[in-house]
């Protein structure tokens, strides 16, 4: 494990582990932790074991409880421009490995936006979740306007932000915010169920099915579906899916190579 000021990095197996680490703060992310991140994140990111990354938060009481208010503070128009934290949440976004947020506490402002920009949230009984910055005066701006709108629908996204109403992890769950609800309890187990049934799939199926949804998300029907065309179509030279579909046929589980 790499232990860092903000953060802790651990790989275990296929998957590595970010866990925001600043519980004083509720892992509130000031600049100092979003480069720790971007560190850790590009390290894992060119680590071809990993197939998936986890973001958590240590302490028990929050994944993050946004950008760094106190930092904010003193912000001007031109930091607003240059912010690293809405970039760094586009690159996690376009990550090859799967990538899941683990809510286990507070996941407020910056770090919801972070959370959505995840592929997978597991959400817990003790999950909070929302866009609160209008009680600053200022918005999601780390991609929260749209990502919110594009997970839960217009209409759900301007109630969230425009009243900054906090969410239970089961309220998330239940309108698409979150793909998991367990209890803080079951977590482990949630966890594994889901990270062992995308490590049983083949990992260049896994990537190439991620970009389709991602890339093909904001372009018209057509071009979508030619991003999903080709994708298949170089799936189908690989030989993971001679392994998959002979794995069928043969009554057998599938070991994909990678390949
Ligand atoms: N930033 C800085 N410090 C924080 C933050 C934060 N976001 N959240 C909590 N803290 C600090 C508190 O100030 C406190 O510090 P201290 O002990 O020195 O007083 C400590 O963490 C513990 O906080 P609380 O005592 O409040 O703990 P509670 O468990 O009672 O409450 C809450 C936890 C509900 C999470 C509460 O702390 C809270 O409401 N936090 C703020 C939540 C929020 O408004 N988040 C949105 C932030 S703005 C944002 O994310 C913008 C993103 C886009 C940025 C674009 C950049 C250009």
């Amino acid at each position: 494990m790499q232990i860092l000021e903000y953060i802790e990095v651990e790989a275990k197996e296929q998957i590595g582990f970010i866990t925001l680490n600043r519980p004083e703060a509720r892992n509130a992310l000031d600049e100092k932790m979003l480069d720790e991140i971007e560190h850790a994140y590009v390290r894992l990111e060119k680590d071809t074991n990993i197939r998936i990354i986890v973001f958590q938060g240590a302490g028990g009481r929050a994944f993050a409880a946004g950008a760094d208010i106190k930092a904010l503070a003193a912000k001007t128009p031109l930091d607003g421009l240059i912010s690293p934290i809405q970039p760094l949440f586009n690159l996690i976004e376009q990550s090859t490995k799967v990538t899941i947020a683990i809510i286990d506490g507070y996941a407020l402002g910056g770090g919801c936006e972070l959370a959505m920009a995840c592929d997978i949230r597991i959400a817990t009984d003790h999950a909070k979740l929302g866009l609160p910055e209008l009680n600053l005066g200022l918005l999601p701006g780390a991609g929260g306007t749209q990502r919110l709108a594009r997970l839960v629908g217009k209409g759900r996204a301007l109630d969230l932000i425009l009243t900054g109403r906090i969410l239970s992890g089961e309220e998330a769950c239940n309108i698409g915010l979150a793909s998991y609800f367990c209890t803080r309890e079951d977590l482990k187990e949630t966890l594994e169920m889901v990270t062992k049934s995308i490590l049983t799939k083949g990992p260049i199926a896994v990537h190439l099915a991620k970009q389709s949804v991602h890339n093909g998300y904001d372009l018209d029907l057509k071009s979508a579906q030619w991003i999903e065309r080709l994708s298949l179509s170089l799936l189908l030279g690989t030989e993971d899916k001679t392994e998959g579909t002979q794995a069928f046929i043969e009554k057998r589980p599938a070991h994909f190579t990678n390949k």
